[in-house]
C-alpha cells in the first residue's frame, strides 16, 4: 500500500478555507485530489463543500470547480465530459463531489441517468449522513436512531443501501472509502482515475458538527466505524469484488468491536445511553451491522 511519503507534496485543499475545525470532508478531499494530481474538473452541488471551496473572491481549492444546482451534479458532469471530448482533452478527470443529501435523495435521478449513458466520470458521495450545510436535517443516509434537527428523538428508519442501487447500473468501478483511512482512499482514487466509464466512490465522513463529538475524535470515530463492522471497505472493478484489507478481518463477527463503542462517542446517539442505556435499540443496531454484511456478501460474492 502507498506510504504517505509517496503521495504528491502539492496541496490542492488550501489553507484558510471555510471548513469547520476537524472537518473530515477536507481530509478526504485532500487525499483524493492528491491521487488525481489536480488533473480534474470538480463539479460541486449545494453542500458543505460548496462553502468550503470558495467564499468569493477567495478560493479554498486549487482545482477548477463548477458549482451546480443541488439535483443536477451528474447531469452537469455529463456536459463537462462532452465539452472536454469536443476539445480533445480526454486526459482530464471529471469528478462530482456531492453530499449524501445531494446523492441519496435529491441527485439520484441525474446520477442514474449519467451512469446509464455510461458517461466517463467519477461520482463521489461524501457521506456525513445528514444535510449538514443547512443545519443537520435527516437524509436517506442518516442511520437508525440518530438524532438530527428533524429527528429529535432519533430516526425511525435505517439508511438506504445506496451502494446496491449504484451497483445495479454496473459501473466500471465502485468502491467505499473512509476519510480516516487516507492511504486506502488515495489508492482507490488512483485506481478510479485509470479506468474509463461511470465510476462511484462512497466515502464515510465523520462530521463533528452533525455527529456531535469533540473535533479531535474524527479519525478515531472513522476507524471505529470500520472496526465495529458498521462501515465496510470494499471495491469492485467491473464485477470483480474485493474486500479491502482493513475490513477483511472484520468479516468474522468475533473480531469486530461492539457497535456500542462507535455509538457512545457521538452525541447524536446520546438518547441510547441517557437517561438509561437502551439495550434493545443498541442490540437492534448491532444486528443491523450483520444484516449489512449479509446483504453485501450475498449481492457481490
Ligand atoms: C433545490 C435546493 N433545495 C435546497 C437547497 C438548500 N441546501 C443547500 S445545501 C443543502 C444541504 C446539503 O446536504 P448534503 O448534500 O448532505 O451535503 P452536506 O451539507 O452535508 O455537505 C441544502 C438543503 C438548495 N440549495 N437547493
Ligand atoms: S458541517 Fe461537518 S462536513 Fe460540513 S464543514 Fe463542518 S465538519 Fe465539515
Amino acid at each position: 500500500m502507498v506510504a504517505i511519503r509517496e503521495m504528491p507534496l502539492k496541496e490542492f485543499v488550501l489553507k484558510g478555507n471555510a471548513a469547520c475545525a476537524g472537518c473530515m470532508d477536507t481530509l478526504a478531499l485532500r487525499h483524493a485530489l492528491k491521487a488525481l494530481e489536480g488533473k480534474v474538473i470538480q463539479v460541486v452541488p449545494a453542500c458543505c463543500t460548496s462553502v468550503i471551496q470558495s467564499l468569493w473572491p477567495k478560493s479554498g481549492l486549487g482545482v477548477p470547480i463548477l458549482n451546480t444546482a443541488f439535483m443536477a451534479a451528474a447531469a452537469t458532469a455529463s456536459g463537462v465530459r462532452a465539452a472536454l471530448k469536443a476539445k480533445g482533452r480526454e486526459d482530464v478527470q471529471v469528478m462530482v463531489w456531492a453530499g449524501d443529501g445531494g446523492t441519496f435523495d435529491i441527485g439520484i435521478q441525474a446520477l442514474s441517468g449519467a451512469f446509464e449513458r455510461r458517461t466517463d466520470f467519477l461520482y463521489v458521495c461524501y457521506n456525513n449522513q445528514v444535510y449538514s450545510n443547512t443545519g443537520t436535517q435527516r437524509s436517506g443516509a442518516t442511520p437508525l436512531y440518530a438524532q438530527t434537527t428533524t429527528t429529535w428523538y432519533g430516526k425511525t428508519e435505517p439508511e438506504k443501501m445506496l451502494d446496491l442501487v449504484v451497483a445495479a447500473h454496473e459501473p466500471a468501478y465502485q468502491a467505499t472509502a473512509n476519510a480516516a483511512y487516507p492511504r486506502d482512499l488515495y489508492e482507490k482514487f488512483k485506481r478510479a482515475s485509470e479506468i474509463h466509464g461511470p465510476k462511484f466512490i462512497h466515502v464515510l465522513i465523520p462530521c463533528p458538527q452533525a455527529w456531535n463529538y469533540p473535533v479531535e475524535l474524527g479519525v478515531e470515530i472513522g476507524k471505529l466505524a470500520v472496526e465495529t463492522g458498521y462501515w465496510i471497505l470494499w471495491e469492485r472493478i467491473g464485477d470483480k469484488f474485493k474486500l479491502s484489507p482493513q475490513s477483511k478481518r472484520f468479516q468474522d463477527p468475533a473480531k469486530r468491536k461492539p457497535i456500542e463503542e462507535f455509538l457512545k462517542l457521538q452525541g447524536r446517539f446520546s438518547r441510547l445511553f441517557k437517561p438509561k442505556k437502551d439495550e434493545k435499540k443498541i442490540a437492534e443496531l448491532q444486528a443491523y451491522v450483520q444484516h449489512r454484511w449479509d446483504v453485501l456478501m450475498r449481492t457481490f460474492t
